[in-house]
């Protein structure tokens, strides 16, 4: 593997192909920091061994942003000749037998606003070191195949009460000069990316919990002192999630001490460091406060998440970068399976698999349409950091999932603890992952594995044929996969469909293929592996309806003609209830297809908003809205209305302001005649009491905020009254943001009341200033002299907007820019302008998340011409600047050549 970047900017492109195993093992490094805001001082002393089978005898190190005071080989001074300096590596020559190397560098926290490396949220120490952080920190063989044992010495000021780092706590104390000062061991070998140092004011919250092994385990969450308390239920789950892992999978914490850490300033989710889980404080700190039902979840999913890294991670690693979504498709997958099991109901497993899926096409389509389309296992890069993407993650999540609907759960598992015993303590990759499964399984994956080699969402279209006097249904798949210039043809994947058939009385058919004896259960996964392939079911007595890719078996779009009644169908009686969803997210989307051709016929004035809403689609809506058989949740996930970015996904141009219009009218129109049903849920689904967060009263209150959705935009005035005492009244976050939320995306006449009386009540807690702040961004354009763009870039100047803090950043800038609609793409371009500005400046300090500002705008030729041509102008110009970052540079010429 070769170097990326240097400091200068001379970039040049990495290649999977060209993986070379490191020449050198280090074997320990014993790290000392002497920790001074704008001077850190870190000495490490490393043992150096050569491999047998090594091709030279230069040791290389990778280093960024460091200074070196010294050098010492084998205990002594270095000499010139000794090592050379080359672009962004050290290299040290002639280490032909095992060495001691000892390097001392000067860093400086308080000015690193990239957040990579050792860096200062406020007067905390904080490292982040994945994927390329801890050359920030120490000239090292930062790769992820060479693991070494770490010994971390800190001395830190007096007042600093946590000093912490992976492993085990073998000492601590005060040094001569008053200092403090704290020793750690952590017993496994580990890549540098998994490094961890923490030094500040924190306390933790801590809890001693007996292990399904028998041992003992110390977990501990330390935040800042103003946030003690907001830690229980992170706790919680991270007991819920040690007690899942030993329970599905055996695997056990074999630390004797593990730790999480919040923090502010963190430019992702969290980070699995070994034993020492850094958090952005939004992924951890909860209350009924501070916290919606959906934050209380997505804390249990990202604390399960990082935990079950210890495993598929940390215990086995990643060989290279490429090989990315061995550890975070997997995790993501795991931590996918933990968060349904803790549902348990199958209503509430259904919602949360809709929810999965949803977010996968809204997010990880476009990127697999787009100039950024990767394969799950990139075959090249030029910033790393650029790859942590809904492809390796949430798609790379689907093909995992695959392995479990190919071989069953026990087959997966059995699967999984193979790789774990192959490969524990080492660094693997993704075909080793892929030969445990099939070894441990008894099949053939070889086909499987173009899975990891194809990018773009294939396309599966299916078409039926029933016999009535034959009594057959004859199935055929065809499969299309995307062809990428200058690379080979695609190849047919091997695509797991399940599928089921529905009688017309509505009931699952036993299916029995040709050329079986007997009927075989009634959902079945067909194994598709051809580029046409046709099955015949038998004793199919009834006209059938075809349920296809039950439960969303794999990562593809299915493309089928259903009318409108057998959607209607499906959508009443399909016993999948994800595709029960499928079905009526199908029929919204025809309805609203149907909508727009009718809006188009319209001229500008001619009574734009008198289209009708199809009849037959508002009875299917109320009669899924009175199915008392159907949970509060399930209900709310099928009837809230499409996101308008979801929307666009599915339609060829993308016309946010036609989308808006369509959005608008629909839900103004559901909200009139479905006006009864809807109060009258409204007042059903009340949740009297004391706030808890579990599944079945966050689904009651969210099918009430979807119905008071739809009546706000009809304008009722009595449901304006009840958004009104729902903010006032309520007793928790979830109820409050809903009533803000409804009233600033319908324009209520109250909005500007409550945007108002949240900014004061939240004005000391920076986790509800940052929601207060995304809330804006559902501004809708009014009469007012200011534009949403106006107010949006007046609020960069509010108080609680900290410019530097990537939290703010991703409230206020990225949720506009993401939210999509045309006050953002107006036709004036002034939302671009923004944009331009906001990538520029925020890639002067941290061109991470300038790269994430930056992607807004790639999938531009999706975009109406009119605007695609000023989006193009404004790539266009960030691209002319000569100093940008590589990460932002990538993205930009991505998106535009
Ligand atoms: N590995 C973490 C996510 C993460 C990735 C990169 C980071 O910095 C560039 C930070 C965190 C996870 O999957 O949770
Ligand atoms: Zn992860």
């Amino acid at each position: 593997m070769t170097a990326n970047t240097n400091k200068a900017g001379t970039e040049s492109i990495v290649h999977c192909e060209d993986y070379a195993a490191p020449d050198h093992n280090v074997e320990s490094i014993h790290l000392t920091f002497d920790l001074v805001p704008n001077q850190t001082t870190v000495t490490a002393r490393m043992i150096v061994i050569p491999k047998d089978d090594r091709k030279s005898d230069d040791f290389v190190l990778y280093r960024d942003d460091v200074s070196m005071t010294y050098l010492k080989i084998g205990g002594k001074d270095s000499l010139p000749g000794q090592y050379a300096f080359v672009a962004d590596k050290l290299i040290i020559h002639d280490i032909s037998e095992p060495t001691e190397i000892e390097i001392q560098t000067r860093i400086n926290p308080r000015t690193n606003l990239q957040l990579s490396g050792l860096y200062m949220s406020r007067n905390n120490y904080i490292t982040q070191c994945e994927a390329e952080g801890f050359r920030r920190i120490m000239y090292f063989p930062d790769r992820p195949d060479v693991l070494a044992k770490y010994r971390v010495v800190i001395h830190a000021p007096k007042d600093y009460k946590a000093l912490l780092s992976n492993g085990n706590l073998m000492e601590q104390g005060e040094l001569l000069d008053g200092r403090n000062y704290a020793i750690w061991d952590d017993p496994f070998p580990k890549p540098s990316y998994l490094f961890a140092l923490v030094a500040g004011n924190f306390v933790a919250q801590e809890e001693t919990i007996k292990l399904a092994n028998g041992k003992e385990a110390l977990l501990q969450i330390w935040t800042e002192p103003s946030n003690q308390g907001k830690t229980d239920f992170a706790m919680q789950s991270l007991i819920k999630a040690i007690r899942w892992d030993e329970e599905r999978f055996g695997l056990n914490l074999d630390l004797d001490r593990f730790m999480i850490v919040a923090t502010d300033d963190f430019n992702m989710g969290a980070m699995e460091n070994k034993g020492l889980n850094i958090f952005n404080s939004k992924c951890v700190l909860a209350d009924s406060r501070i916290a919606t039902d959906e934050d209380f979840a997505r804390i249990e999913s990202v604390i399960a998440h990082e935990y079950f890294h210890n495993w598929t991670g940390d215990r086995v690693t990643c060989r290279d970068w490429f090989q990315l979504s061995l550890k975070e498709g997997l995790t993501v997958f795991r931590e996918q399976e933990f968060a349904a099991d803790m549902l348990g109901t199958p209503s509430a497993r259904a919602v949360k698999r809709i929810q999965d899926v949803r977010y996968l096409r809204t997010n990880q389509f476009p990127e697999d349409a787009g100039p950024m389309a990767h394969p799950i296992r990139p075959e090249s890069y030029r910033q790393i950091d650029n790859f942590y993407t809904t492809t390796v993650y949430e798609k790379g999540a689907e093909v995992v999932r695959m392995y479990q609907t190919l071989f069953g759960k026990e087959g997966f598992r059995r699967g999984l603890l193979e790789y774990i015993n192959r490969f524990d303590g080492t660094a693997a990759t993704c075909s080793d992952f892929l030969t445990a499964m099939e070894e441990s399984n008894g099949e053939d994956l070889s086909q499987f594995e173009l899975w990891y080699s194809q990018a773009g969402t294939p396309r599966v279209s299916v078409s039926s044929k029933w016999d009535e006097n034959e009594k057959t249904l004859t199935l055929t798949l065809h499969q299309s996969n995307r062809s990428f210039p200058g690379r080979a043809a695609p190849k047919p994947l091997l695509i797991p469909v399940s599928i089921g058939i529905l009688g017309d009385d509505g009931k699952d058919i036993e299916l029995q293929l040709q050329g079986e004896d007997n009927p075989d259960g009634t959902t079945r996964t067909l194994l598709f592996d051809q580029q046409e392939q046709t099955w015949v079911f038998e004793n199919i007595n009834s006209r059938p309806i075809l349920s296809i890719g039950r439960g969303y078996s794999a990562p593809v779009i299915f493309d089928i003609e259903y009318t409108k009644d057998q959607l209607a169908f499906l959508a009443r009686n399909d016993s999948d209830l994800f595709n029960r969803a499928e079905a009526f997210d199908r029929l919204t989307l025809l309805m609203i297809d149907q909508y727009i051709l009718d809006l188009q016929k319209k001229g500008p004035n001619q009574g734009r908003d008198h289209i009708p809403v199809s009849e037959a689609y508002l009875f299917t809506f109320e009669d899924i809205l009175n199915d008392e058989s159907l949970s509060p949740a399930y209900r709310a996930e099928l009837l809230k209305f499409p996101d308008e970015n979801y929307i666009a996904e599915h339609r060829i141009l993308i016309e946010p302001a036609l989308v808006r219009e369509v959005s608008d009218q629909i839900r103004k129109k559901i909200g009139t005649r479905l006006r009864a049903t809807l109060e009258d849920k409204v007042q059903k689904m009340a949740t009297p009491g004391a706030y808890r967060p579990n599944p079945i009263d966050a689904g009651k209150r969210a099918l009430k905020h979807v119905c008071l959705g739809y009546l706000a935009f009809a304008d009722n005035p009595k449901a304006i009254q009840q958004i009104r005492a729902l903010y006032k009244t309520a007793n928790n976050l979830t109820d409050q943001l809903a009533a803000l939320k409804i009233s600033v995306e319908a324009s209520l006449p109250i909005a500007q009341e409550l945007l108002n009386m949240a900014e004061i009540e939240w004005q000391r807690e920076p986790l509800l200033m940052n929601k207060w702040l995304t809330l804006h961004s559902r501004l809708r354009h009014s009469r007012e002299q200011r534009t949403v763009v106006e107010k949006i870039h007046a609020l960069t100047l509010h108080g609680s907007y900290q410019p530097k803090n990537p939290n703010c950043i991703y409230s206020l800038l990225y949720a506009f820019f993401r939210s999509g609609g045309p006050e953002f793409h107006r036709p004036d371009g002034m939302g671009y302008q923004l944009w331009v500005n906001s990538v520029l400046s925020t890639d002067q300090f941290n061109p991470q998340v300038a790269a994430r500002l930056a992607r807004v705008l790639e999938n531009w030729r999706r975009y109406e011409p009119s605007l695609s041509r000023m989006m193009y102008k404004a790539l266009r110009f960030v691209n002319s600047h000569r100093e940008l970052s590589p990460d932002v540079r990538e993205i930009i010429e991505n998106a535009l050549y």
